[in-house]
């Protein structure tokens, strides 16, 4: 494997002494707290009811004073009501999938992309990025903030950028070989297909230049980093994020592969209880909470991710000081990442209700086929339809994949099954089962 150069791409930021990073974080969550209570109606309310005025908050200490922010908030104060600039301050839109066939979007400022723009190169950097390097980037370019968050953090590197987008296996095999790519940006999920493939179309590892990748967007293990770094002859790192914060670039892995560091001078992270909402110490597994300190557009006050992991603030072997995350373990919520695209299950009921002919009982399988998720979707029929003409079912089941691939935007493959065959449970429903051991 390549050895990767220990390079900061600011180092007095990452590097900071951690009593600067608080005091730093104390004066902008001062100002954060001020700003969303003076123009965000929202988070206002959601103070004015917890009894906390700005002036309550000193610092980090009293964070937990602050009410949390959920993704359903996105999703009812959707398209603007969150923003905290007016509407002509607003530069850029965002989005990813949410709980319901609308996305959740996020606004940006020139602040915010300048921002995340920074957080994306501290990552590539941290990955060994430099001026000289050629970096592809798969993620997809869109609403997702894949491909254009890697994008613009590649260009502030000053790399050069192969703007790719997702798919399309064989040209993005043949122009990372052709133009000498040294860095893949995408999924891990799709950089092992892309490794599988190369050596079924018969390239050689060796006829490539690329040394190291950026890969995140869903979970992964280390096994699967094994994978890819043999595969591709690379060094594969971690990289995290979510469209609420800004996209990728929240944290990132360095040289030392052992937890990705988070941009603490720009988000506040925590880990709490997810039953409770209490705040647990370092070191224990809960849910991550993150508030942003300069975001300017739509600063997210304890937004709560869902995603389970630990945080460590012990010194790193790189040189940095930002605390680090562990890999994501699970997540709190039935939220599905498939193929790069998040997904939750009340999506697809939300799709069967409207089909007549099958009843609400389904079950989703999720399995990894050749390096690629495969989802399943098993639907019941109903009593009537059970008895009726194949062609009938067919046109049901035909109906059924074409509004999940238009309203998810996953395609699926769809069995419909005889009545009251899904199993019914006692308590919260089963919906999913999931082959691919990404989870603990
Ligand atoms: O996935 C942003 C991103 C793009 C991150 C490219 C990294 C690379 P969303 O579509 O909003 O944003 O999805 C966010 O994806 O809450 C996690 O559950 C999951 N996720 C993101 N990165 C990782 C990772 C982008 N490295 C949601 N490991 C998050 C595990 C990840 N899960």
């Amino acid at each position: 494997m390549k050895v990767t150069e220990n390079k900061i791409y600011n180092p007095a930021a990452e590097c900071m002494d951690r009593e600067s990073i608080k005091k730093r974080q104390d004066a902008l969550l001062k100002q954060t707290v001020e700003h969303v209570y003076n123009n965000v109606p929202l988070y206002r309310k959601r103070m004015d009811e917890a009894g906390v005025k700005p002036e309550d908050i000193r610092g980090t200490e009293d964070l937990h004073r602050l009410p949390f922010t959920n993704k359903t908030d996105l999703r009812d104060e959707f398209p603007y009501g969150l923003l905290a600039v007016p509407q002509e301050e607003i530069v850029r839109i965002q989005g990813s999938s949410g709980t319901t066939g609308k996305p959740i979007v996020s606004g940006y400022t020139q602040n915010d992309v300048d921002v995340w723009t920074e957080m994306v190169a501290r990552s590539l950097v941290a990955a060994g990025a430099g001026k000289e390097d050629k970096i592809q980037v798969t993620y997809g370019y869109g609403l997702f903030t894949g491909g254009l968050g890697a994008h613009q953090g590649a260009s502030a590197v000053g790399s050069m950028v192969i703007p790719m987008s997702s798919g399309n296996t064989q040209r993005q095999l043949m122009m990372m070989h052709d133009l000498g790519a040294t860095m893949l940006c995408c999924t891990p999920s799709y950089a092992i297909f892309l490794g599988e493939s190369l050596q079924e179309m018969g390239y050689n590892t060796k006829d490539f230049k690329l040394k190291s990748g950026c890969f995140g967007a869903e979970p992964w293990t280390e096994e699967m980093r094994d994978k890819l770094e043999s595969l591709f002859d690379i060094n594969a790192y971690n990289i995290y994020g979510l469209t609420e914060i800004c996209g990728p670039g929240v944290a990132f892995e360095c040289c030392a592969k052992d937890g990705m560091h988070i941009n603490e001078d720009h988000v506040i992270a925590e880990i709490v209880d997810p039953k409770t909402g209490e705040p647990l110490p370092y070191g224990e597994s809960g849910e991550l909470v993150f508030t942003t300190i300069t975001k300017t557009g739509m600063p997210m006050i304890r937004y709560r991710t869902h995603d389970i992991c630990t945080l460590d603030a012990t010194p790193c072997s790189c040189g940095r000081t930002l605390a680090r995350m562990s890999r994501i373990t699970g997540r709190t919520d039935d939220m599905l990442i498939i193929r790069g695209v998040n997904m939750f299950p009340s999506q697809i009921e939300e799709v069967l209700l409207k089909i007549p002919g099958v009843a609400p009982h389904y079950m989703l399988i999720v399995d990894r086929v050749n390096s690629t998720d495969r989802l399943e979707v098993q639907v019941e029929l109903t009593e009537d339809m059970f008895s009726d003409t194949v062609s009938e079912i067919e046109k049901i089941q035909n109906a059924i994949r074409e509004q999940i691939k238009s309203v998810v935007g996953v395609s699926a493959n769809v069995k419909l099954v005889p009545p009251k065959s899904i199993p019914r449970s006692e308590g919260k429903a089963k919906r999913i089962i999931d082959n691919r051991g990404l989870t603990k």
